[in-house]
């Protein structure tokens, strides 16, 4: 059994679509984030960062939005979202699950949060920075799906996709947001089409992006 605390829109969002995807029973409890739940006591016990998402796992309270989606991709291998050990693909799909983890989510982080790296007097900069970082990031994903698409590693939707396609959606309100590039806006089309999306924007009230 799963248990997602998530909060619309959050870095919960790829878990929720998985678990959609996936079709496993699964619990949803909301974190009102501007409330603070995620630093009161009781929600820290789970995550002792006070970040959402956090999955319980059979008992086991679990974080870190891309370690969820190839765990869940680990259980039930049956529906393909994750290369298996081995396989040709495999090196590539780690390697962007990683990559966007670290190095694109990290950005994003300083993006919406742009006080943190260097305080109140540096946010301009933080964020010009952050900026750059992305956009440098889209330049490498659109390559990698142009040449190695349709999905981000070969063929197959799959786990990595629906990490991409969430930090894509938190792009819409930059400057220049995900869907000018040209092979990204198609991949963001495709995606959304899915019916699972549609579902996933209904439960967590989502509108903008839809
Ligand atoms: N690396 C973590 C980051 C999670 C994260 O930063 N979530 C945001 C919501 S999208 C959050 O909890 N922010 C609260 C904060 O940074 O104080 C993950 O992917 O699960």
């Amino acid at each position: 059994m799963y248990t997602l605390y998530y909060s619309p829109g959050a870095a919960s969002l790829a878990v929720h679509w998985m678990l959609i995807e996936l079709g496993v029973p699964h619990e949803l409890k909301k974190v009102n984030m501007e409330a603070g739940e995620h630093r009161q006591p009781e929600y820290l016990k789970l995550n002792p960062n006070g970040f959402v998402p956090t999955m319980v796992v059979d008992g086991t309270p679990l974080y870190e939005s891309a370690a969820l989606l190839m765990l869940l991709a680990e259980r039930h291998p049956q529906a393909g979202f994750a290369p298996p050990p081995g396989s040709p693909q495999r090196g590539l799909y780690m390697t962007w699950m990683f990559h966007l983890s670290n190095t694109l989510q990290a950005a994003f982080k300083d993006w919406f949060y742009p006080e943190r790296p260097a305080g109140a007097d540096a946010v301009e900069g933080a964020k010009a920075s952050a900026r750059t970082r992305i956009e440098e990031c889209w330049d490498r994903v659109e390559a990698q799906i142009r040449s190695g698409g349709p999905y981000l590693v070969g063929d197959r939707v799959g786990a990595v996709d629906f990490l991409a396609t969430m930090l894509m959606r938190w792009s819409r309100n930059m400057p220049k947001p995900a869907n000018e590039w040209p092979t990204l806006a198609n991949y963001i089309a495709r995606m959304k089409a899915r019916p699972s999306f549609k579902t996933l924007y209904t439960r967590e009230g989502l509108t903008e992006w839809a």
